[in-house]
């Protein structure tokens, strides 16, 4: 089976969207095969979004990633990385569908709740930086 790493931000677990959000995944069938409440050091924010190092944007989103424990997941379904995309919704959450989790309970492109892997490749780096398999 497929795997996707996912993560709730520091204000989804704030305001207490663990449960909600969870149940979205338990509902549609995907399977939570990891689970943890976890609070990120420096080297695991930097690793995870390599790509967005040099960005101007970059500061903010770590301040914001590092604000508070998030609840980071592994998710196995088939072609599991594509569909929980969809049920997140585009990044921006102005622009997000109703009925995506960043379209029903945020508003901004920073504060966006939720990350879910979008490949293949990223899923297996980003699960590797953050649980043992
Ligand atoms: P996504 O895959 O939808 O999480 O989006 P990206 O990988 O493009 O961006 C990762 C995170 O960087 C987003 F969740 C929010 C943040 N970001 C900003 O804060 N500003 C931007 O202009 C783009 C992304």
């Amino acid at each position: 089976m497929e795997k996707t790493l996912v993560f709730i931000k520091p204000d989804g677990v704030e305001r207490g969207l663990v449960g909600t959000v969870l149940n979205r995944f338990e509902q549609r069938g995907i399977k939570v095969e990891r689970l943890e409440l976890k609070q990120l050091t420096e080297t695991e924010v930097d690793a995870h979004y390599q790509e967005h190092l040099e960005r101007d944007f970059y500061p903010n989103l770590k301040r914001y990633i590092m604000s508070g424990p998030i609840v980071v997941m592994v998710l196995a379904a088939d072609n599991v990385i594509a569909i929980v995309r969809k049920m997140v919704g585009v990044t921006n959450s102005a622009e997000a569908e109703p009925g995506t989790i960043r379209g029903d309970y945020a508003l901004t492109t920073q504060n966006n709740i939720i990350h879910a892997s979008d490949s293949v490749e990223s899923a297996e780096r980003e699960i590797a930086n953050f649980f043992n398999y």
